[in-house]
């Protein structure tokens, strides 16, 4: 990567690591309060911290992680960014950054302890929704650089398939501008207005619907960089191949098809939806599982051809000479493992019978740590285990290898504490965001608290595991010994096999996007309008 990509990049991690120390830190004391055995000192509210921890990791640390990676992920691969590109990159960055102080310090004053879901009836600052604006537009501005290099090589190979990464980092920026539309609108129309005072009532279910039309792709918009490292570049790092490059576009773009019209399925408990949509919306959730389910199957053919490769027999051969010394490879495998049953969780969570018993229990919490918090950050770790030292122009050391496997059975280890427990709790019907509580020694809330315990202990390991992940950043940012560091793009094994065309018709892609949106949300959205209540002049009060 060009160094002076490499700098935009870094300035993306720069402001994501900062996120995850503080974040880290948040998480850490909201298990500690609820295991009962701690108080926040100085007044501060348990809801002030959680909505610290939740938009600083789920918010900031992955959206200026997943910019800064795959704008160095273009560069690599469709070649350096143009000055006008990486000019367009700088001003994205520079909103992003500026609406991320204008929002944090609303939360910081607790002037905005609104959640990282931030929908209504929950009222922030005004000046938190604008700080939420600026680093939407500068996300979409961030991304139009990776766009504008995408289309540059595009011109300039005309008949081509463009490089997969680049390929997949613009599928994944274009599912972003299309999802945060909704969030966009909720702010600008219901949100600012209401928080200025200039509207005394807003539409609650209108508020959470734009909320959650933009709240699912954003999981995948964390998990498609994850899948762009498993696809492209773990072949590489293994010396193996790319199973198949074309199944790996087709998965992405069964994403951008199906990730946007399944907001519903957060809703599903929520009245004033009419069932029918409901339905149809878990139908597609579960179209979205199939290039998960593609991903596994090309996953494990990756590995397995690889194995044979080098001799291996047996069902589970190919095991055994998988790299497990390298970092680069065990830190993200760790996380495809525990995607396994992350990923079966998800798909009790979208069965609407199964998610009546879990709902608004803190199973949902450890569902996501597993899937974002573990498979996702774990491999943005391994991630930035070769590709700091890459941009910075130094080496990943034995020595930092080491910690950086120490630190990836750090994470397993306190994520299996603390989001097992949290699974089994929500089973016994433990609320999710809720402080410490014992409902008046109510005998369900005490059998909670072995596992609120259990979660504490997980969090503790999970803090330590956070402070050897900063202590490897900054010694690849700042002192690791100067030298080269390979930035790893696997081959596609049959390369006289070129991907065809039409998975670049964007017209057609985003064509059937539109429609798909279209379909599962225009009735739904009129009913809900029409049924706000008479007088409110479509307002709902509340
Ligand atoms: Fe989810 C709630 C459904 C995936 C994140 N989810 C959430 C929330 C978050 C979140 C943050 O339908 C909470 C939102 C809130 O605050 O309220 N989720 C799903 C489904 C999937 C899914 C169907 N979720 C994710 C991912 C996330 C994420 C990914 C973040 C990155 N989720 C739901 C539903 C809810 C929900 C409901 C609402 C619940 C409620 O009631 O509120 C699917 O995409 C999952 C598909 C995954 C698979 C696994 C494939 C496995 C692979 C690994 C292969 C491994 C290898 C290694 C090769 C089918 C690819 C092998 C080696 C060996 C040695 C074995």
């Amino acid at each position: 990567v060009d160094p002076r990509d490499a700098k935009l990049s870094m300035a993306h991690f720069f402001v994501a690591f900062t996120a995850l120390a503080l974040g880290g830190l948040m998480g850490l004391l909201q298990t500690l309060v609820r295991s009962g055995k701690f108080e926040l000192p100085f007044g501060i509210g348990y809801y002030q911290v959680l909505t610290v921890h939740g938009v600083l990791m789920g918010l900031v640390l992955t959206t200026f992680f997943i910019m800064g990676f795959q704008y160095a992920a273009v560069s690599r691969t469709a070649g350096t960014h143009s000055n006008a590109a990486r000019r367009t990159g700088w001003i994205g960055f520079w909103l992003m950054t500026i609406g991320t102080l204008m929002s944090a310090t609303m939360v910081l004053l607790n002037e905005a302890t609104v959640l990282y879901t931030f929908y209504a009836p929950l009222q922030a600052h005004w000046i938190f929704y604008l700080g939420l604006t600026f680093v939407v537009i500068g996300s979409w501005i961030d991304g139009a650089a990776q766009i504008m290099t995408y289309a540059k090589w595009r011109k300039n190979n005309p008949g081509q398939p463009s490089p997969l990464l680049s390929f997949m980092a613009v599928i994944n920026t274009v599912m972003w501008i299309v999802a945060t539309l909704g969030v966009a609108a909720t702010v600008l129309f219901q949100l600012l207005p209401w928080s200025l005072g200039l509207v005394e009532t807003v539409d609650v279910l209108v508020s959470r619907t734009l909320f959650w039309y933009f709240g699912h792709p954003l999981v995948y918009f964390w998990l498609l960089p994850a899948y762009m490292c498993w696809y492209a570049i773990i072949p590489k790092i293994i010396g193996g191949k790319i199973f198949s490059d074309s199944l790996a576009r087709l998965s992405f773009i069964l994403f951008l098809l199906f990730s946007i019209p399944v907001g519903f399925h957060h809703q599903l408990t929520e009245p004033g939806i009419d069932p029918v949509w409901k339905f149809i919306q878990v139908i597609l959730t579960f179209m979205v599982v199939i290039p998960s389910l593609m991903t596994a199957f090309s996953l494990f053919a990756t590995f397995e051809r690889y194995g044979r490769s080098k001799g291996a027999t047996g069902l589970f051969g190919w095991l055994k000479v998988l790299p497990w010394n390298d970092a680069r490879f065990i830190v993200p495998f760790i996380g495809m493992v525990s995607f396994i049953p992350a990923g079966a969780g998800g798909i009790i969570n979208a069965s609407n019978q199964m998610d009546q018993v879990v709902h608004n229990t803190i199973w949902v919490t450890g569902h996501f740590h597993l899937t974002a918090a573990t498979s996702v950050v774990l491999t943005f770790f391994g991630i930035s285990y070769w590709l700091v030292p890459h941009l910075t122009g130094r080496k990943l050391t034995k020595a930092m290898n080491k910690l950086g496997i120490i630190q990836a059975w750090v994470w397993f280890i306190g994520m299996a504490f603390m989001s097992g427990a949290m699974h089994f709790q929500g089973l016994l019907g433990g609320p999710r965001r809720s402080s410490f509580s014992t409902y008046g020694n109510s005998q369900q809330a005490l059998e909670w608290i072995p596992y609120q315990i259990a979660q504490a202990v997980g969090g503790t390991i999970l803090f330590l595991g956070i402070i050897l992940v900063l202590i490897i950043f900054i010694n690849l940012a700042f002192f690791a010994p100067k030298g080269e560091e390979e930035f790893p793009v696997g081959e596609a094994e049959n390369l006289s096999e070129k991907a065809p065309m039409v998975f670049e018709n964007w017209k057609l892609w985003l064509g059937i996007t539109a429609a798909l949106i279209l379909f599962a949300y225009t009735v739904p959205f009129i009913d809900i309008i029409q049924n706000a209540p008479p007088g409110s002049k479509g307002f709902k009060t509340w």
